[in-house]
């Protein structure tokens, strides 16, 4: 479905790449459900292939072995403990689930569960699968091949039979062990790669979420497909996947990217959604980047933005946030130079906790861009001006922006030149704090503040000097 299944008063999954549970779980209590965050994605939770050349990669993760539930991040039991704990407080658990394959072939495999495979016979006794399971050992070499995209495998990946009921029956087996837990959803790895109609028998077979963790009886579990199309020309597009769940847009991750390096104007910014050729907005999964294309995998390309580019990133992620199209995910990374690089690990390659700052930020060679200011804020605004529509779109014709969320929210932009004028805000009379250069603390803001009249005006000031070319009140940080 394409709910996300959250609290009311929640919006937006953090991606935590690679964390482990136990972080996960304290992560939820001591941060997520304070700022309003609605979920966690968590990296696959299967077990996985351990690979050795290069050593520990982030993608060893993509390389299923079998369905027991222990990886770098934690075995069942601490799983279940997670999932509880998130639940608790109101957070969402979301989990990257592979369905369309098994490992890559390169003969005997160990797994991080201790099981074992023999990759070129296809071979997977943990599960039990046998060649029989899986498609041909053709290699992907042509796009535009419907049957070649989805029969053959996808990086030499050994391609899963999701039409054969016997596989169907681990798959099914594997989510409902995921929705006892407590999940509310999945992430869909390689969908584009899987037949929808296979898709769909699958998941009508998964059970509705568990009522003991909170969901209302008959819900269904949150489905957003990851599906790379850049054209609605391409012979396989969102419009195939729609009806089972939203599906990733990957032009907003592009777009969003290329507005906010300087290299279009965010004057266009007025038809943001369908009018720059997106899909729908009820059916949107958007991002401004993924684990993939931050490191030049996937779709990856020189407009997307990083953390790397910390206030260009700040920027396109408050916009996004600011914005009603789609339905919002933020990545939390750890740092990187070398895009093989997996996750900050110790010397037995077991990976390390977030250590936390004074300031909120993290050490450990964790970057959690969802602990920036600037990002978190905004997802606190997008939960003040749940409902409302975009109103009083303002520019200066070029690279400022500023509009209404209903009479719940102010925001503007700049990406060139400074803006100082009294601006309708559409919110009551009263000091606003902005939520960007600051935080509201014991009634106190630790930045700008912007005073609105009782006609909704308000002067504002954004210097093009400023740490970030951005500005947001709302109704929820008044003074
Ligand atoms: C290598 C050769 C192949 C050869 C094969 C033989 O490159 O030509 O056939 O050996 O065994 C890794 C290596 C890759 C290796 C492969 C198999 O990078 O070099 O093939 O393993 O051993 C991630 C990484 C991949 C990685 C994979 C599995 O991005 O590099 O492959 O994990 O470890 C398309 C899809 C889209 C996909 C995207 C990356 O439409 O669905 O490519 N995105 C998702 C995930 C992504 C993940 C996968 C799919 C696979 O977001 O993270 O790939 O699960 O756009
Ligand atoms: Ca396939």
């Amino acid at each position: 479905q394409w709910d996300p299944n959250m609290p009311e008063d929640r919006n937006t999954i953090v991606h935590l790449f690679e964390w482990k549970f136990s972080d996960v779980a304290d992560e939820c209590e001591r941060f997520l459900q304070h700022k309003g965050y609605g979920g966690v994605q968590l990296s696959p939770v299967n077990e996985n292939a351990i690979i050795t050349d290069p050593w520990r990669p982030w993608w060893e993760r993509y390389q299923p072995m079998s369905y027991i539930l222990q990886t770098r991040s934690g075995n069942e039991a601490q799983f279940a403990n997670m999932v509880a704990r998130c639940n608790a407080v109101g957070v969402r658990v979301y989990i990257d689930i592979i369905l369309n394959h098994m490992t890559g072939r390169f003969g005997i495999a160990t797994g991080t569960a201790g099981s074992w495979a023999d990759t070129y016979a296809r071979d997977y006794p943990a599960v039990p699968y046998t060649y029989l399971d899986f498609n041909s050992e053709c290699d992907i070499y042509d796009w535009n091949d419907i049957w070649q995209i989805r029969q053959c495998m996808l990086a030499g990946l050994n391609d899963l039979n999701q039409r054969n009921e016997y596989v169907r029956d681990r798959l099914v087996d594997f989510l409902n062990t995921l929705v006892h837990h407590g999940v509310a959803g999945f992430r869909v790895d390689a969908a584009k790669h899987m037949w929808p109609e296979d898709l769909r028998v699958i998941f009508n077979r998964v059970n509705d979420l568990n009522v003991n963790h909170g969901f209302a009886p008959n819900t269904r579990p949150f489905v957003y497909q990851e599906v790379i199309s850049f054209s609605d020309d391409e012979a396989v597009t969102w419009r195939d996947y729609s009806s089972l769940g939203r599906v990733t847009e990957f032009r907003h991750s592009n777009e969003i990217g290329r507005v906010f390096r300087g290299l279009d104007r965010l004057v266009w910014l007025d038809s943001w959604g369908t009018g720059w050729g997106f899909m729908d907005s009820n059916y949107a999964f958007v991002f401004v980047d993924n684990h993939d294309n931050q490191r030049g995998h996937g779709a990856g390309g020189p407009n997307i933005l990083t953390y790397k580019q910390s206030r260009e990133y700040k920027m396109a992620t408050a916009f996004m946030l600011a914005h009603p199209y789609g339905s919002t995910r933020i990545m939390s990374s750890f740092a990187f130079d070398d895009s093989e690089a997996g996750p900050p690990a110790d010397s037995n390659s077991n990976i390390i906790s977030p250590g936390i700052n004074a300031d909120d930020t993290c050490y450990n060679g964790w970057v959690c861009e969802h602990r920036w200011r600037q990002i978190y804020n905004m997802v606190g605004f997008r939960n003040a001006v749940k409902g409302t529509t975009i109103q009083n779109w303002w520019t200066n014709g070029d690279q400022q922006i500023a509009f209404c969320r209903g009479n719940r929210g102010f925001v503007a932009f700049t990406n060139g030149g400074s803006i100082s004028q009294t601006m309708q805000t559409c919110l009551p009379a009263g000091t606003y704090c902005d939520v960007i250069s600051g935080n509201l603390i014991n009634g106190a803001c630790t930045g700008k503040t912007v005073t609105v009249d009782s006609s909704g005006y308000g002067y504002v000031v954004l210097n093009q000097n400023e740490e970030d070319g951005v500005l947001a009140i709302h109704v929820n940080k008044q003074l």
